[in-house]
């Protein structure tokens, strides 16, 4: 029988949710993934798939029909392959991480939008959004299961959706020295974050690739652009990362070249 195909781009955090999930059912393969290289145009082909759209992930199913946005693939995929459950069944339950869930946006955007800045003058100002989000997220955790790792008993639905953005924020780690601070406001969600990196379900990204692909973003170009001064992005699968050097930590005063980062083929 035909698998549905997953078109991704390799260390995505938004693909990497679907990973997890089918991790978490034990069933890796019941998908084809198709890798996307960012750095260049869409194939056509995709394009017409997607129309015109290209942002990834997009599952095309056995008939052709496309679905778009990872939450929604998410849910899908949970549907089509109710055994064993991810998401809660119990509506309550399924509500309470719904809303968990709702807070992902605002993470997400105060992550990237602090990775991606390149003025100085602002970097207090986004690490404080970015220490609100982990606050509230603290606070819910206080709220709905205050004794507990996960949510709920088990690593489940929210944390498939929250993991690869912890992962992501490796970035705001090594290129703005962020840390959640030793504070009580942050001990709840530093035992969540702490958790759910380690969960064996959620190990298909590390740390170096992070910080070696992302170095774009840290200089302020997203999904595979070119910087003023190169010719190559950071996201190129070639040179492969782990033959690449780490990047220079900051940010603010050094421009790697395409030398410096390794992306020059030794041919
Ligand atoms: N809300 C979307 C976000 C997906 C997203 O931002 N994907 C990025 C890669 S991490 C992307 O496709 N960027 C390339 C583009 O938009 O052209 C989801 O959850 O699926």
């Amino acid at each position: 029988m035909t698998r549905p195909t997953l078109f991704h781009i390799p260390v995505c955090p938004f693909c990497q949710r679907i990973q997890i999930l089918l991790a978490l059912k034990g069933i890796p393969d019941a998908l084809r993934f198709e890798v996307v290289d960012v750095t260049v145009p869409r194939p056509p082909e995709l394009l017409r798939k997607t129309r015109g759209s290209t942002m990834l992930p997009v599952l095309e199913l056995a008939d052709g029909r496309i679905l778009k946005e990872s939450m929604v693939i998410l849910r899908y995929l949970e549907d089509v392959f109710p055994d064993p459950p991810v998401a809660q069944r119990d509506p309550y339950r399924h509500a309470v991480e719904g809303m968990l869930c709702r807070m992902e946006g605002d993470l997400v955007n105060a992550g990237y939008g602090f990775v991606m800045n390149q003025d100085p003058a602002r970097t207090e100002a986004l690490r404080n959004g970015l220490l609100n989000q982990y606050a509230r997220l603290n606070d819910f955790l206080l709220e709905h299961a205050p004794d507990g790792v996960f949510l709920f008993e088990a690593f489940g639905w929210a944390e498939a959706v929250f993991t690869p953005i912890f992962m992501r924020f490796w970035f705001v780690e090594y290129y703005e020295g962020f840390t959640l601070p030793a504070e009580p406001r942050f001990d709840r969600v530093r035992r969540w974050i702490d958790a759910c990196l380690a969960h064996p379900a959620a190990q298909q990204a590390s740390r170096e690739e992070i910080v070696k692909l992302y170095y774009d973003y840290a200089k302020g170009a997203g999904n595979g652009a070119v910087l003023p001064g190169r010719t190559r992005s950071s996201f190129v699968f070639e040179p492969h990362w782990r033959s690449r050097p780490w990047p220079p930590k900051d940010k603010y005063g050094v421009s790697a070249s395409d030398a410096e980062l390794g992306l020059l083929s030794a041919a």
